[in-house]
């Protein structure tokens, strides 16, 4: 059963690679400079929706891209302008979208990247300690199941970044 088994693997690496080297260099690829770090983790269309005045909660979005050899687990995050963030996903469950905490964070397989975008994934920045206005920037960090953080500064805008 091993050989198999390895075939398999092997195949679905092949699967992997293609895909991705598909997505690279397909016409329309977003060219987004990325958020240069330390981490094998890099960074691009990362941003906070701005709120409105009284507003309690906030989104944030980015694309997170796994560099490195190993897999990588966002644990969580924190920023210094909400009293807790949360992972959240949205559904649509009996005709109405629902968020939901991700209760094991984000995986991600080496090469492969996660995507937080409006109506999927996303940050929610909870307890805000006041109103996010556009143009502003807010601090968040990434928290990574190999115990390190990254910290980003997310640009906040009314509306998601047009598309190049
Ligand atoms: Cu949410």
């Amino acid at each position: 059963m091993k050989f198999p088994s390895k075939i398999a693997a092997a195949a679905a690496l092949a699967a992997l690679l293609a895909a991705h080297t598909a997505s690279a260099g397909s016409p329309g690829a977003t060219e987004a400079p990325e958020l240069r770090t330390a981490s094998p983790l890099r960074i691009s269309d990362a941003w906070v929706r701005a709120t409105p005045p009284g507003a309690q909660v906030a989104a944030g979005y980015m694309t997170i891209r796994n560099t490195g050899p190993a897999p990588l687990r966002v644990t969580g995050a924190r920023s210094d302008r909400a009293g807790k963030v949360q992972i959240h996903s949205m559904t649509m469950a009996d005709g109405q979208m629902r968020m939901r905490e991700v209760p094991d964070g984000l995986a991600i397989a080496p090469g492969a990247q996660v995507t937080l975008a409006p109506g999927g994934l996303h940050l929610m920045l909870m307890q805000l300690d006041g109103p996010i206005a556009d143009g502003e920037t807010v601090a968040i960090d990434l928290l990574l199941d190999d115990g390190s953080t990254l910290a980003l500064q997310l640009p906040a805008r009314r509306s998601p970044p047009a598309a190049p």
